[in-house]
């Protein structure tokens, strides 16, 4: 099939999954166009069937801010013309369904069926989408769309109770490539780090609000009252300034490492013990898929579509969001040396069941159930 993506290129959750999944796709055959304003940081990658297409929007003094939505839905359908593409797939809401939706109704003036996929990740649903600004133009983007998928049961609810949906939404959960992601040997680093056998605890996100990375840092400085330890901070974002404060008020800043954005996130998680993940809102948990694939044990909130990835007692451990104390006591649990190897199997084992393998086909067989009622109609 020749599949066109659109999605943000950065490294978001939405933009890495829709990369990882084009990169598969291309390996399996299809031919794939990326469609967005630069190519996908997770495209990093060559292969015959891949294609970038960026967007470009002209700067006229007029706009306040530029007409991305226009350039992109007119992007496509000069894609589609020139590739003949049989679907596109757009991943986030906002602004790529209606892009997609005007794309498609320019395509039928020319007499050109292109059915259109929206794949829902959350923000995009659970902050942004719901305000006043964007709903009505939500909700039509995801009914208008010929095929809807979103990353978890729990982020189905959510589009189903906020949004006056009429279409039929199918739960096509994230994935980890486990050739990618798995325990490396990397003790040099380890020691390093903690060269007095510490305990070694990691988060990594964008560092917004939601993620609520001052639990993370309450968290630690708990565990390090009673446990050697050190905190690596992967990521960077608007809250980073606030939390390395945060770390100097604590008197941490010995033991926290604020270390950016890193391309090579497998080689951090393979010397962690506890991945933290105590965000408000989550429709999955990408970054806990990428940690459990590592064998590391995941500490959590119970927010969105986190508890379909994280077993509570097998697993890691699952509170309530914000209940920092609990989370202490079951990361001081986690972390005790008859603990934590049980723990790490169970991750690994959990972690198998989101192989890319296993969810590759659900949406080859989302694409061809779509493509079919469209020519059937
Ligand atoms: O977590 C973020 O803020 C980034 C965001 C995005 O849209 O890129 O991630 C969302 O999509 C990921 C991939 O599907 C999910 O794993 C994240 O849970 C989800 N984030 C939220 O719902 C807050």
């Amino acid at each position: 099939m020749k599949i066109g993506i659109v999605c943000y290129p950065t490294y978001g959750g939405s933009g890495v999954v829709a990369t990882e999944l084009g990169k598969a796709l291309a390996q399996k055959g299809h031919q794939i166009h990326f469609i967005t304003y630069s190519q996908p940081v997770r495209l990093n990658f060559l292969n015959e069937n891949l294609f970038f297409h960026a967007v470009y929007v002209p700067n006229y003094p007029l706009f306040q801010s530029p007409p991305y939505e226009l350039a992109l839905a007119s992007r496509i359908v000069e894609v589609v013309l020139q590739e003949k593409l049989d679907l596109l797939h757009v991943h986030y809401a906002i602004p790529h369904a209606s892009a997609g939706y005007m794309a498609k109704q320019i395509l039928k003036k020319k007499g050109i069926y292109l059915p259109v996929v929206t794949t829902l990740h959350g923000t995009d649903i659970t902050l942004v989408g719901k305000d006043a600004s964007f709903e009505p133009v939500v909700t039509f983007s995801i009914n208008e769309s010929d095929g809807v998928t979103t990353v978890s049961e729990s982020l189905k609810n959510d589009t189903c109770n906020l949004f006056q949906v009429e279409k039929e939404i199918q739960v096509i959960p994230n994935f980890i490539d486990l050739e990618r992601f798995k325990k490396l040997e990397k003790n040099h680093f380890k020691t390093a780090i903690c060269p007095n056998n510490e305990k070694l605890l990691v988060h990594t996100s964008n560092f917004r609000k939601v993620k609520r990375i001052q639990d993370v840092v309450e968290i630690f400085s708990e565990v390090r009252k009673t446990t050697k330890s050190k905190l690596l901070l992967v990521g960077d974002g608007p809250e980073q300034v606030y939390i390395e404060k945060l770390c100097r008020d604590y008197g941490l800043q010995d033991d926290v490492r604020f270390l950016g954005k890193l391309d090579a996130v497998e080689e951090v998680l393979s010397i962690a013990d506890v991945f933290l993940m105590p965000s408000e809102s989550e429709s999955f948990g990408l970054a806990a898929l990428e940690a459990m694939a590592c064998e590391v044990p995941v500490i959590s909130s119970n927010a969105g579509g986190i508890p379909e990835l994280n077993i509570n007692g097998e697993t890691g451990f699952i509170s309530e969001i914000g209940d920092v104390k609990d989370m202490v006591k079951n990361t001081l649990f986690l972390l005790k040396d008859e603990n934590l190897p049980i723990f790490r199997k169970n991750a690994l084992k959990q972690a198998k069941r989101f192989e890319i393998a296993n969810i590759l086909p659900q949406y080859e067989e989302h694409y061809e159930r779509i493509r079919e009622l469209g020519i059937r109609n």
